[in-house]
Parts: C-alpha cells; sequence; structure tokens
C-alpha cells in the first residue's frame, strides 16, 4: 500500500467517525418480540400501529422490502380503520379497543401512505407512511432500530467496512454521461435515445432491471445552446408504450410528451422524434410521462441543459469566478432504482474529486417521490437557480431540499481539504446500524 492510499484510508475512517448522523429515533413503534434480529436472511417484518383520535402512532415506520406484516390496534374511544392507499389493503372498521392483523406482499422500497378511511380522520390528522428501504431493520421499531443483536464492534466494523470499500473498491459503470449528437446538412442536433430495460448495478452485488435510455441510469446527458434545432429519436423496446417529457425546457405542445393530450403513445418497437428549437436556457430534464410511477423511478429520467448558467458578479467576492467541475445530481427513491444518487446507493455512488479553491456547480434533479433535503458537509453552497432559472441575489444552504420536479443550482467553492460527506438528510435515507447506504456520496477535496 502506499503513502496516498494509506493516507485516503485513514481520511475515510477519519470522516466515517466524525459523521454524526443520528439512526434509531425514526422508528417508533413496538415490535414483536421475535423480530428483533439485523439478519439480512430474514425479510418479513412485523409492525404495531394504534389508531386514536386523531393519530397513527406511529406515523413513520421503516421496513426492509419483503413482506410486512401489520398489527392494528385501536387505541382510541371511536371507530377507527386503516388503509394502505397504494395497495388498497386495509382493515375493517375497527371498534375501541379491536385489533386486526393486515399484510402487504412483497413491498418494493418506496414509500407507502396509510390512513383512516373514516370521513374527516385523516384530515384531522390520522394518516402516516410506511418506507421500505433496503437494510432496514425486519421491525419497523424503535426496539429493531435498537441494535439489540448486533455488538457496537460488529456494528463499527459494519460501518467502516462499507465507507472504505466507497473509497477503495473500484467503481461500477456510471450513467448520464454525455450524449454527442449527430450534426444534420442542416445544422440540426439529433440525439438518439432507445428506452429500454437492462440490468444496472445499483450498489455492490444489487442487479436490478433498470428502465433506461440508452441502458444508464440516468438517462445521458443532452446539452444544447440557445438558438439550436434539436431533434430527440426515441425508439421504444420497452414492453410497454412510452413518451418523453421535456420537463422545465419550453418546447410547441406537440412536443410536450404527454399522451394522448400532445401525441399518441410511442407503442412498443415503434420511434418517435422530438423536434424543437432551444428558444431559452434551461436546467431541464426529460423522464417518461407513460406510466411515470414505474417508468421513471425505474430509471427513466436524465438531464437536458440549454446554454451556461451565469455566476452572480456578488459571488466573485468570494473567490467563486469559474466553475471547475459540473455535476448533474439525480435524485430517486422508488422504484427498481430505490435510494439512489445518479442511479446508484452508496458505496457505489461516485466520489468526486476537487482541489482547494476550486468550484463545483451542482444541478439538482428530483425524479423521485419524495423531497430529499441535500446537506454536503462543507463549503456552505450557493443556490443561483431554481428550476433553471437564475435568482436575483444567490442565497447560501447547506441543505437544499429538493422536491419531486424541482431542480436547483448549486455553487460550491472548496476552502478546506478533506473528505466531505454530501447525502440526503432524510437518515434513514443514508445511514442505519450497517453504516451508511443509499443517498450518500463524498467530495474529495485536495
Ligand atoms: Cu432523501
Amino acid at each position: 500500500m502506499n503513502n496516498d492510499s494509506r493516507s485516503f484510508l485513514s481520511v475515510g475512517a477519519f470522516i466515517f467517525g466524525v459523521i454524526a448522523l443520528v439512526f434509531g429515533s425514526y422508528a417508533i413503534a413496538n415490535s414483536a418480540g421475535d423480530a428483533h434480529s439485523l439478519s439480512t436472511t430474514s425479510t418479513a417484518a412485523v409492525v404495531d400501529i394504534t389508531l386514536s383520535e386523531f393519530k397513527m402512532t406511529p406515523e413513520m415506520v421503516t421496513v426492509p422490502p419483503g413482506d410486512v406484516t401489520v398489527r392494528v390496534t385501536n387505541g382510541g374511544t371511536i371507530a377507527h380503520s386503516l388503509t394502505f392507499v397504494e395497495r388498497n389493503v386495509a382493515t375493517r372498521d375497527l371498534q375501541p379497543g379491536e385489533s386486526q392483523t393486515i399484510t402487504l406482499k412483497n413491498v418494493e422500497a418506496g414509500d407507502m401512505t396509510f390512513i383512516c378511511t373514516i370521513p374527516g380522520h385523516a384530515d384531522s390528522g390520522m394518516k402516516g407512511m410506511l418506507m421500505a428501504v433496503n437494510g432496514a431493520p425486519a421491525a419497523g421499531s424503535a426496539d429493531a432500530a435498537t441494535p439489540t443483536t448486533m455488538s457496537y464492534q460488529q456494528m463499527d466494523q459494519a460501518m467502516t467496512d462499507a465507507a472504505l470499500a466507497f473509497v477503495n473498491d473500484p467503481k461500477g459503470t456510471f450513467g448520464g454521461t454525455p450524449l454527442e449528437p449527430i450534426i444534420k446538412a442542416d445544422g440540426t442536433k439529433e440525439f438518439d435515445l432507445t428506452a429500454k430495460i437492462v440490468d444496472w448495478e445499483v450498489s455492490p452485488g444489487k442487479i436490478v432491471k433498470a428502465w433506461t435510455y440508452n441502458g444508464m441510469v440516468p438517462g445521458p446527458e443532452m446539452r444544447v445552446d440557445v438558438g439550436d434545432k434539436v431533434e430527440i429519436v426515441l425508439t421504444n423496446e420497452l414492453p410497454e408504450s412510452t413518451s418523453l417529457h421535456l420537463h422545465g425546457i419550453r418546447v410547441p405542445n406537440a412536443m410536450d410528451g404527454v399522451d394522448p393530450y400532445t401525441q399518441d403513445p410511442i407503442l412498443p418497437g415503434a420511434t418517435f422524434t422530438y423536434a424543437f428549437t432551444a428558444l431559452e436556457p434551461a436546467v431541464g430534464m426529460y423522464h417518461s410521462h407513460h406510466d411515470a410511477q414505474t417508468q421513471v423511478p425505474n430509471g427513466m429520467a436524465g438531464a437536458f441543459l440549454i446554454g451556461d448558467m451565469p455566476i452572480p458578479a456578488v459571488l466573485a467576492a468570494k473567490g467563486i469566478t469559474q466553475v471547475d467541475k459540473l455535476v448533474n445530481m439525480v435524485l430517486n427513491d422508488a422504484g427498481t432504482i430505490g435510494l439512489t444518487l445518479n442511479g446508484k446507493s452508496f458505496p457505489a455512488t461516485e466520489a468526486y474529486t476537487m482541489k482547494v479553491g476550486q468550484t463545483m456547480e451542482v444541478n439538482y434533479f428530483n425524479e423521485g417521490l419524495m423531497s430529499h433535503p441535500m446537506h454536503l458537509h462543507q463549503p456552505t453552497g450557493w443556490i443561483i437557480a431554481k428550476d433553471g432559472v437564475p435568482l436575483i441575489d444567490p442565497m447560501p444552504a447547506d441543505t437544499v431540499v429538493v422536491a419531486p420536479g424541482e431542480r436547483y443550482t448549486v455553487l460550491y467553492h472548496f476552502v478546506d481539504p478533506g473528505v466531505w460527506a454530501w447525502h440526503c438528510h432524510i437518515l434513514n435515507h443514508a445511514e442505519g446500524p450497517n453504516g451508511m447506504f443509499g443517498m450518500v456520496t463524498a467530495v474529495i477535496v485536495s
């Protein structure tokens, strides 16, 4: 081992020691006595939910993907019920003191809402969320989140292994790479996309069926200048129809990609060409607008950029005069891809290297189903654009909440060396008893 890799290792171990993410406070329910094991061989989770006026206890439950047994008790004084909205799995109306056990089969990573369907009760507060997170303990409970079977030494070792894998293990293939256009005789920039399902490695050894553009997650970056004529030629090799929406990009209505309003669905085997002129600067994204809740979280989304983002003059005084690296950061939390940054879960996420004095411009794109507060430990970022529109005054933020569909453009000017963790600050998207996972990466500043 040479000195470089040794210092790299020790830096990785060091930052791992100082990242103080609190876990354990999320899962609140009491669990079945036999569900405390953190073993990864068991996927059946057991959750207790108590109904009362007018709340669910707990309101948020975290379980691993797989089958989930939900034991529902009415601890209130009037009738209540519990329905998992997305599954249409429900209890009967339970009288005070009554219980019923219901089962959710093959829950995939992502979120599910549960409510009381008695009129007015959900609006009064009787709603909650069950979050299926890879690697979560198998009991959705405070008891399980406490390391009852894992010694602190085992936990420390698991965390160290994941952190060192991030800095030391070879990385797989990343998506979102620039797609070079074909320049046609009249100057039109033609981008060729094929929608298809491929095997995609989300994290080391975890291969999923990704729904992709050109076989990568996110889809390739497309970039043009204001005034360019653009054609996106999309061939559909999926088992479903599809269409492609240009989100945050000014296009004629017929090119908006929303079947059946603006076009017919692109049938399996068919090709459709989106043709438009890039009229205005944009930090846009493109994604499926057909069975979107399946196709987009499964991978069908990418960045489409028009023009360059100006650097606000006021930031020059802080040493920010040029952009040394542009990073598109596509957030996802559902489908086959799950909790990921650019289609990868920690430790498979890309590590970004920067030098002191350099500036990184990040475009955050949220293509998932929930908001993600993205936090870079240092330096403080400057939000310079919202949804591609420059702000009149840049806004400082060490944490940027990016809701589904939103884009934020943030400049980070690096002043201190080290490995700086960069992650979603919803903690059960980022770190658990087995260490960091999911929506975590780092910037390595030298
Ligand atoms: Cu998150």
